[in-house]
């Protein structure tokens, strides 16, 4: 039996719904939830994201959609954060300028020209929101280094340009099986069920 009979993922951004999908299917027996659904299927709303931080943003985020579907709701807040750019793009990852996520991700080879460090990693911040229950929030991580092109065509945002540690390909060479087993949105997601005591079992 699932924990939910239904569950929204509580965003616009498409990539990050699909990685979802993929990473909730991947938990041991599927007992996470029976029904997932991207939260535009369900009705029209725009959260503004006014939060300080990615935990507040995913929160504001979860509860908004949470009050105007009576569903529960899984929200994602996050960024990629750069070493040598003090931590920029960081919350303003998806804003920090117009266009495109190619556009955004040569902004930052752009940036990034001439720095020798490449350090950086992907933040998440994931709130489930169970209406008249509880809400959860939790962080994840994966760490990594900047590429010096942008490489592949799988996924969303920036993974053109980021190489996780460990591997020599971007994330969106590597394709989402490799990634939605050591992203910072699985880690997260691992962290949810280990507080509600869902086995895990995230495959590459
Ligand atoms: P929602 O708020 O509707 O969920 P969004 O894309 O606006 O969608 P965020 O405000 O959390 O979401 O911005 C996150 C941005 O960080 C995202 O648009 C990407 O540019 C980047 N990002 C986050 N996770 C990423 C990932 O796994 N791969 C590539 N880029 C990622």
């Amino acid at each position: 039996m699932s924990l939910l009979s239904k569950l929204i993922i509580a965003t616009g951004n498409f990539g990050k719904y699909k990685e979802f999908e993929q990473i909730i299917n991947h938990t041991a027996d599927n007992n996470f939830t029976h029904e997932i659904i991207f939260a535009p299927d369900k009705a029209k709303l725009i959260v503004e994201e006014s939060g300080k931080s990615y935990a507040e943003n995913a929160m504001l985020k979860a509860r908004a959609w949470t009050e105007k579907t009576g569903l529960p709701c899984l929200s994602d807040d996050s960024g990629l954060e750069v070493e040598a750019l003090n931590g920029a793009p960081g919350l303003y990852s998806a804003r920090i300028i117009k266009g495109t996520d190619r556009d955004k991700a040569e902004w930052l080879l752009s940036e990034l020209d001439g720095y020798e460090n490449r350090k950086a990693r992907f933040s998440a911040a994931l709130c489930l929101c169970v209406p008249d229950e509880y809400t959860l929030v939790t962080e994840g991580y994966c760490y990594g280094t900047i590429a010096e092109s942008q490489r592949g065509f799988d996924g969303f945002g920036y993974d053109p340009v980021f190489i996780p540690d460990g591997y020599t390909m971007t994330f969106a060479e590597l394709g989402s099986e490799i990634k939605n087993n050591i992203s910072h949105r699985a880690n997260a997601f691992r962290k949810i069920c280990r507080l509600l005591s869902v086995n895990v079992n995230i495959k590459a």
